[in-house]
């Protein structure tokens, strides 16, 4: 199994599932990790456009199966190495896919749309940014809104550490990146410390990324990921079209 990857909020969710999995006593000795460069394009490539048509991190190849989008990913290995972590019963399972399936459609996009606006878009003027800017900060604190009542009375999203917090907690742990303030919002800054008090969740961070930068990156990393992000939003690259040899019908 490979897992095609990249140190950023949806690769994480992965690595950080692939090791709490471990903690559980479920080795996944075939798993061999392979990173994407991403801000140079590599998600463009053939290989990887096979693994993930969409060309976003992470995809995952097993045996011929290929696989993209982050929290299919997770249901997928939740489901292939069943654990606490994806209940088996029909109803507590999909207590748990709901908050994956909400994580999916509204805090991934809002986060990365406001981190896009916030620290990428260098090109666009500052007076068109303006609404999208007001639009993703008051929908993203108002999600937060959503999982702090949800956390209410609760140590983790579904009550158990699960696939939910597992998706969640990558993004809304870059509040700062993205300038969706949680300060003052009940439960979620215990909620942050808990999730990342866990060693497996600590391993799972730690892929692509120095372990002493887990919580704090280093200026260079910082400048490299804001140049990262600046090109795939500049405005010229956001449609790159199929990879050069589907274009030309030779894959
Ligand atoms: N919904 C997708 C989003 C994946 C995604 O946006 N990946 C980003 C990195 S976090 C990426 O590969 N960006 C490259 C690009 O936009 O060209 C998922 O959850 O897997």
């Amino acid at each position: 199994m490979r897992l095609l990857t990249a140190p950023t909020p949806n690769g994480w969710k992965v690595s950080i599932l692939i090791e709490e999995l471990r903690e559980l006593g479920i080795p996944l000795a075939d798993l061999e990790v392979e990173y994407v460069d991403i801000s140079r394009g590599e998600q463009f490539q053939p290989e990887f456009t096979r693994a993930s048509p969409n060309q976003k991190i992470p995809a995952l190849v097993d045996g011929e199966f290929h696989l993209m989008e982050s929290c299919a990913i997770l249901q997928y290995l939740g489901e292939k190495h069943p654990s606490p972590l994806l209940p088996l019963e029909l109803e507590p399972k999909f207590e748990v896919l709901q908050w994956v399936y909400w994580q999916a459609a509204n805090v991934g996009p809002v986060f990365g749309n406001k981190l896009s606006y916030t620290r990428y878009m260098d090109d666009v003027d500052p007076a068109a940014k303006a609404h999208p800017l007001e639009r993703f900060a008051t929908e993203g604190r108002r999600l937060m809104g959503v999982l702090s009542r949800q956390l209410e009375g609760r140590d983790f999203v579904c009550g158990e550490f699960s696939l939910a917090d597992i998706a969640l907690y990558p993004w809304v742990r870059g509040w700062k990146w993205s300038k969706i303030p949680i300060v003052g919002i009940p439960n979620l800054e215990a909620w942050v410390d808990r999730v990342r008090a866990r060693p497996g969740v600590e391993r799972g961070l730690a892929y692509g990324v120095p372990k002493d930068e887990i919580d704090q990156w280093s200026a260079a990393r910082k400048q490299r990921v804001a140049a990262g992000g600046r090109t795939l939003a500049a405005t010229e690259n956001l449609d790159r079209g199929p990879p050069d040899d589907e274009a030309a019908g030779r894959s």
